[in-house]
């Protein structure tokens, strides 16, 4: 297992579509395993391959709080199936836009179908934190940030902000 560097905005690998996976092999699993040790180093409860600059439809999530037993999702060509019509407001954050987070409003309740490191398929239904969190992810396979649902100035504001950040890092 690796862990891999995480790409911040701008980078514009953030905003393009990601290809599905042909086979799951083992070349996949692997990066699947660099993909879920990158997301609890971070640390996150959720990573998509773009975010490491891979450009296909994988995504690993956890949201199990600290106190309960690890919850590793891994997913192959996730999609959704059908959302609620009622709606929920979080407040998101993204490991490429670090530091830096906002209410997002999404449906509440969510299905997905999915492959898993097996190339078995599952379908499950969420809600709470965890629909978020997949709705989120599979916005990366299709070159959304979460940025994209507030405002041209509140979004121009975060990027600035990212920026000058990353210039003091760089410099520190
Ligand atoms: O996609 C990502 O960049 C990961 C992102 C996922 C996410 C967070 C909040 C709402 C929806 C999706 C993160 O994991 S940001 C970090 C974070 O939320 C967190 C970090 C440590 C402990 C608990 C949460
Ligand atoms: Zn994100």
């Amino acid at each position: 297992m690796a862990l891999r560097d995480i790409l911040i905005i701008p980078d514009p690998r953030l905003k393009q579509e990601c290809e599905e996976v042909a086979e799951v092999n083992d070349e996949i699993r692997e990066l699947l395993d660099d993909m879920l040790e990158t997301m609890y180093a971070a640390p996150g409860i959720g990573l998509a391959a773009p975010q490491i600059g891979v450009m296909k439809r994988l995504v690993v999530m956890d949201v199990s709080d600290d106190k309960e037993k690890p919850q590793p999702l891994k997913l192959v060509n996730p999609e959704i199936i059908w959302e609620s019509e009622d709606t929920s407001v979080y407040q998101e954050g993204c490991l490429s836009i670090p530091e830096q987070y906002a209410d997002v409003e999404r449906p509440a309740e969510v299905g997905l179908r999915y492959l898993d490191e097996n190339g078995k398929e599952h379908e499950i239904e969420a809600d709470g934190l965890l629909a978020t969190c997949i709705q989120h992810e599979l916005d990366h396979l299709d070159g959304i940030l979460f940025t994209d649902y507030l405002s041209a100035l509140k979004r121009n504001m975060i990027l600035k902000k990212v920026q000058k950040l990353q210039k003091t890092k760089k410099s520190a």
